[in-house]
């Protein structure tokens, strides 16, 4: 496969003004007829150049110029490129494919789930339902004719107002859409189907009536609710926080079962996986509430930061995904609890992003090369992009980020542009030099901020000194400093928070502070002082970094109880946790649990005066897979041991404060997915957890009362989970089954049930795994059903996945091969596990990277999994 690069871009040779397409509809294909009106790009010096347009998996039937059929030799059809040698400076191009949408497995342009059709463009699958220059700074307006028979497909769908609609011969039917706003090829939508139609309505702060409409499978009817709440707050928000408002008359949402991704933006007709939309009481969690609001919301901000204003190439896939997170993280952020937000994004940050920037796929926010750039839809361009966002709101303050963000959708309305353009909007506007900081854009890896501090008695002077390494990632040594926003406070013995006076300052100085870190190494003074304060570092995870500073336990313990910033309170229990469970590791098993986390966690859940949904977070322990990114050389089985006499023995002395957490936050009146509630449940279900782990038999009855009685699904599955991990077997068995046989005609109820097993280190060794491979309910064709068995599996239980024989890396292995010939954008997502094997101890590495060879030596590899497989081997 050929590496693209940044570098070699060129504008296009040709613009398509306008595009025409009919689509017939059949059970054994498609025919796409599509008129392009072409004509030379002023901008390009490529002259009269070739007519080259992309395809893939097209059957060609013909072509035309100007109506005139093209004789062979006028064209050349070779598969992945159409080119016609000798086109005016303007004409029309009439092409006609045939495609088979029926077997369609990669999900990638035009296919079939349970019954309708159904499309997923971007990035590059647009050139699997007709020949086009498929490249998002190729802008048209689109009309499209869809054909089908009437009565298996009454619904016929596509971007912008319906405007036509008949009937043809044979029962068939037909539909003209016509979108007003040009749009790239990646934004164009087709669905065809039978399925019900949810209305609603919302009115416009200008006053524009806007027709809302959901399209379902019939039996999906109930769980349109929540979304359409979703849509109408997202729409609301918009305008208010941005100042921007929809601009189709229909907004269309559209569930379907097979979906690579989790939703995609297409102009006014987004389509949705079934689990990013769906959601009742009975069926879905808070967690899926949550996450359904924000992705319905993240679509819908796409409308303005995505689709009005787009990317000139793949290269700036940040510029629209990057700033479309922090938007909707924003939104989440204003709908529910502020601080509880922030440690969720931080968490998946730390997690996951940092383990990929330290890893050998690591790349720029702005990627300077790639092969296949469905890999590219990283947590680097999502997350880190949205961090990269957030610290230009960070330096610029709210109002002229504001002032930023409308210069930027005034000023490039229509157009296709570049990161670059979104920070020169915000500099305009600001009047600040980001010079710098757009390294953020340009440079991978994570920052390593070395933090030391001095305190001089005499003078009241305490002195920061902060010193930033970044770390060497592939293709990219030497690398520069960045310009890093550092939010801090510092404290005093009774916890009171003292002012942060520099030297330059003038009057009172605040409690609260920005630093901006600019150099290899800087020192910050702060005077009268009257005695060392205690530091809070990088308050509110200001910036995507890694933060080293010596505290203490004693000094954690302090910050745990006294640090205003909620979420370094959160932080500094997470670093008291983790250097408690990491002392632990490969110690005997009677080796002592420091008792002050035992006292610290016993105040958590007794104080009830403290905020609920922040003690639910500092309640969960470090995850196993933050450890490991902790850790340079990981023991998989070793951490896991250690991380689980840690919890067990702080269940084992809080056993009786757990018992009565449980009872204090049994649900009372109607379900509603509010901060508050979201919280109890968490609280409840997290002391059920770790009840069931030191087999407590009041814990166990607690559980399954709760599985019986339960009114939602939260509560239902928190009481599954915590009986399938605990040691009470005959329980686990009933209640999977009980389970399954309530739920087993509810796809995204099932998918739930694969994954509480598959990640279960009880139920989900690989026997068992490979039993849930054969259930009848999986199936390979579906994402959603790999994702919740072997992706689960390999991501979330990690030592079964690591397990010293090394049969957990040869089986994904063999999955992503299997998966390969079919799916290759699922396959190279099911590799990441393997592609951090230098991260582990040697014993593990090496099987791990043979299992990496065994995929690389299949033959026929797909581009996608050949990229992932080959850097990681590098
Ligand atoms: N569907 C993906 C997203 O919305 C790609 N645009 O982020
Ligand atoms: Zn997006």
């Amino acid at each position: 496969p050929q590496t693209i690069y940044l570098r070699d871009y060129r504008v296009p040779a040709y613009l398509v003004d306008t595009v025409d397409l009919r689509f017939e509809l059949f059970e054994d294909g498609a025919r796409v007829h599509s008129t392009l009106a072409v004509r030379r790009n002023p901008e390009s010096d490529a002259g009269a150049a070739p007519l080259e347009l992309d395809g893939d998996s097209l059957v060609l039937e013909s072509v035309a110029l100007n109506g005139q059929a093209l004789a062979e030799g006028a064209f050349e059809d070779r598969g992945d490129k159409l080119i016609v040698a000798s086109v005016p400076e303007q004409f029309d191009l009439t092409v006609v494919t045939w495609i088979e949408p029926q077997n369609n497995t990669r999900l990638e342009g035009l296919y079939k789930s349970s019954g309708m059709f159904c499309t997923q463009c971007e990035a590059e699958g647009f050139r699997c339902i007709t020949f086009f220059p498929d490249r998002p700074d190729v802008m048209s307006r689109f009309r499209t004719r869809i054909e089908a028979d009437r009565s298996a497909y009454p619904v016929l769908l596509s971007n912008g107002n319906d405007v036509e609609r008949g009937e043809l011969a044979d029962g068939r039917h037909f539909v003209t859409w016509e979108d007003p706003f040009p749009k790239p090829c990646y934004l164009f939508a087709l669905v065809a189907g039978d399925l019900v139609e949810k209305r609603d309505a919302y009115t416009t702060g200008s006053g524009r009536e806007i027709d809302l409409r959901m399209y379902v499978e019939p039996r999906n009817a109930e769980k349109c609710d929540h979304a359409m709440d979703s849509l109408k707050r997202s729409m609301r928000w918009d305008e208010e926080v941005y100042g921007r408002e929809y601009d189709l008359d229909i907004f269309m949402i559209v569930a379907v079962d097979d979906f690579n991704m989790g939703a995609m933006e297409n102009k006014g007709l987004n389509i949705f996986n079934s689990s990013c939309v769906l959601a009742s009481q009975d069926t879905a969690t808070d967690l899926a509430f949550q996450r359904i609001e924000a992705i319905v919301a993240h679509e819908y901000f796409h409308n303005w930061s995505g689709n009005r204003v787009t990317c000139r190439d793949w290269f700036q896939l940040s510029l629209k995904e990057g700033f479309t997170v922090f938007r909707d993280s924003q939104f989440s952020s204003d709908m529910g609890s502020p601080t509880v937000k922030r440690i969720e994004d931080a968490t998946l940050l730390r997690t996951a992003q940092f383990a990929e920037d330290g890893g050998p796929m690591a790349h720029p926010v702005r990627p300077a090369s790639y092969m296949e750039i469905s890999n590219f839809y990283t947590l680097t361009i999502y997350e880190k992009g949205a961090e990269v966002v957030r610290m230009i709101h960070t330096l610029l303050g709210p109002e002229l980020f504001r002032k930023g963000s409308d210069l930027y959708f005034q000023r490039h309305d229509g157009q296709a542009v570049t990161t670059d353009d979104f920070v020169k909007a915000m500099e305009d506007a600001s009047g600040r030099d980001l010079s710098q900081f757009r390294l953020w854009y340009e440079q991978a890896g994570t920052p390593v901020l070395n933090v030391s501090d001095d305190f001089d008695a005499d003078q009241g002077v305490y002195r920061l000194t902060i010193a930033q390494a970044i770390p060497d990632t592939p293709g990219q040594t030497g690398k520069k400093p960045q310009h890093i926003p550092f939010a801090l406070g510092l404290l005093g013995s009774k916890g009171e928070s003292l002012p942060l006076r520099l030297a330059a300052d003038q009057g009172d100085a605040p409690t609260d502070r920005v630093l901006e870190l600019t150099q290899a190494e800087e020192t910050f003074e702060f005077h009268g002082l009257a005695e060392r304060p205690v530091p809070s570092l990088l308050r509110q995870f200001s910036a995507p970094v890694r933060v080293h500073y010596p505290w203490t336990r004693e000094q954690l313990l302090f910050l745990m109880s006294h640090d205003p910033d909620g979420f370094n309170r959160w932080d500094a229990g997470q670093r008291l946790a983790v250097d408690v469970i990491q002392s632990l590791i490969g110690t005997p098993k009677d080796t002592a649990v420091d008792s002050r986390l035992v006292t610290a966690y016993r105040h958590l859940i007794s104080d009830s005066s403290l905020d609920q949904a922040l003690v639910a977070k500092m309640l969960q322990l470090p995850s196993e897979a933050y450890l490991i990114e902790l850790s340079d050389s990981a023991d998989v089985p070793a951490i896991h041991d250690a991380r689980e006499r840690v919890l067990k023995h702080l269940a084992i002395a809080l056993r009786n404060e757990l018992v009565a957490c449980y009872r204090r936050n049994l649900e009372s009146g109607a379900y509603a997915v509010t901060p508050d509630q979201i919280a109890r449940r968490s609280l409840s279900n997290t002391a059920l957890a770790w009840l069931l782990q030191i087999n407590d038999e009041e814990g166990r009855e607690l559980a399954l009362r709760q599985f019986r009685s339960a009114d939602n699904m939260t509560d239902r599955l928190g009481a599954l989970r915590a009986l399938v991990n605990s040691d009470y077997e005959d329980d686990r068995a009933q209640v999977l089954e009980a389970f399954y046989e309530r739920f087993r005609d509810d796809p995204q109820v099932v998918e739930q049930w694969f994954s509480v097993q598959a990640a279960s280190d009880r139920a989900g060794q690989l026997p068992q795994i490979r039993a849930l491979l054969e259930h009848s309910a999986f199936d390979w064709k579906n994402p959603n059903k790999v994702r919740s068995v072997i992706g689960a599996f390999a991501g979330q239980n990690l030592a079964a996945f690591h397990h010293p024989d090394g049969s957990g890396y040869d089986f994904l292995a063999e999955q992503v091969c299997r998966l390969d010939d079919s799916n290759p954008q699922i396959a190279a997502r099911l590799v990441t596990p393997l592609t951090r094997w230098k991260k582990f101890a040697p014993a593990y590495s090496e099987r791990m990277k043979a299992a990496l060879e065994r995929i690389r030596d299949k033959t026929g590899l797909s581009r996608d999994v050949y990229e992932v497989v080959h850097k990681s081997l590098a």
